[in-house]
């Protein structure tokens, strides 16, 4: 690549015309956000940074500083600059408002600050994501009902990757673009401009110890993922226990990340509104496709800030595949009945 562009030229280059700038400012400030706490997780190790806070977050998950870390970040970044009516964090169960000594802005942001916190201590790669909607009513922007919008109806999403080199990858609608921070200057320069997802997938990822726990259709789906059934697919298997690091590898090298619904957590793990939805919305993008097993996430209409969906999210036809298995179980659930 012969020119050197950086995600602030590249956002200024691509913004329509009759932009207000709203966006623009937010994905800057999400850009400045995702600097911060890069320079927190490089050094994880060495600021005494690790290990519990002690609180616990509305999934009862145990906090790790860096998470919270990362939720007082963006809050703190995102709270008083106009651009914003309304925030949701995996973090906090009550949404974020707007202090009413600020203005508000016309745009609500949803995000998990630290997805996979549990993998810092054993320094396997982290991230954030987030998504971004417009409000559904200017006069009355602010609302919990402006977060709960379906993902096909996100303006903007992205994810940052604390891994190896920090990456941010988001889209507007217009394709996916990946930025890598360069730490000397301090700076996320193009490096992956619109990215596809490879037509040849190469990876499944799911985490197979819940085998028994799935329904008869998934079973027979990852069955059939791992070389078993009419014409498998040949894939090998990565697991990395971090959504945007085997997203990311998946989206760069093709594949499906699935996590099913299982007995006795029938919603599924992971969380519609601010993991799910954004991702599915830079899948989409990306030419590949994003299914809760029954539906596109992206027409899912979230009832609940919090509320988990199962996950199938890579190759159309991967997903499709799945699909099809689950649906099948539901046939054949219905005659049994
Ligand atoms: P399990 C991390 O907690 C997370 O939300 C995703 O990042 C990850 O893919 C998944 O859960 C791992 O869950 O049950 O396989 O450990």
């Amino acid at each position: 690549m012969s020119t050197v562009t950086t995600i602030e030229r590249f956002i200024l280059d691509h913004q329509p015309e009759y932009a207000s700038g709203e966006l623009t400012y937010l994905l800057y400030d999400i850009a400045l956000a995702a600097k911060i706490i890069a320079s927190k997780t490089m050094r994880a190790g060495l600021v005494d940074i690790l290990g519990a806070a002690g609180a616990t977050n509305v999934q009862g998950e145990s906090q790790q500083k860096l998470d919270v870390f990362a939720h007082e970040i963006i809050r703190k970044l995102c709270d008083h600059t106009g651009r914003l009516c309304l925030m949701v964090s995996e973090e906090q169960e009550e949404p974020l408002y707007i202090p009413a000594k600020y203005a508000k802005g016309s745009y609500v942001m949803v995000f998990d600050p630290l997805d996979g916190s549990s993998n810092i201590d054993v320094n396997v790669s982290i991230g954030t994501i987030f998504g971004i909607y417009r409000c559904l009513d200017e006069e009355l922007r602010g609302r919990v009902e402006d977060a709960l919008q379906p993902a096909g109806d996100l303006v903007a999403a992205g994810y940052i990757l604390y891994g190896a080199s920090t990456m941010l990858v988001y889209s507007t609608g217009e394709g996916v673009h990946g930025f890598t921070l360069n730490p000397e200057y301090g700076e996320f320069l193009l490096s992956y401009p619109d990215m596809r997802l490879p037509e040849t997938p190469a990876y499944y990822s799911v985490n197979s110890s819940y085998y028994n726990r799935w329904s008869p259709g998934v079973q027979r789906f990852v069955n059939w993922l791992q070389g078993i059934g009419e014409a498998p697919p040949s894939l090998s298997a990565r697991y990395i226990g971090s959504l945007v690091a085997d997203f990311h590898r998946n989206l760069l090298r093709g594949g499906i990340y699935c996590y099913p619904a299982e007995s006795g957590r029938g919603g599924g793990k992971l969380r519609l509104l601010y993991e799910a939805g954004p991702l599915a919305f830079l899948m989409e993008q990306a030419g590949g496709y994003a299914s809760d097993g029954r539906q596109s996430i992206l027409k899912i209409c979230p009832t609940s800030l919090h509320q988990r969906t199962s996950l199938f999210i890579g190759n159309r036809n991967l997903v499709e595949q799945a699909e099809r298995f689950i649906c099948l179980e539901d046939g054949e659930q219905k005659t049994a009945d």
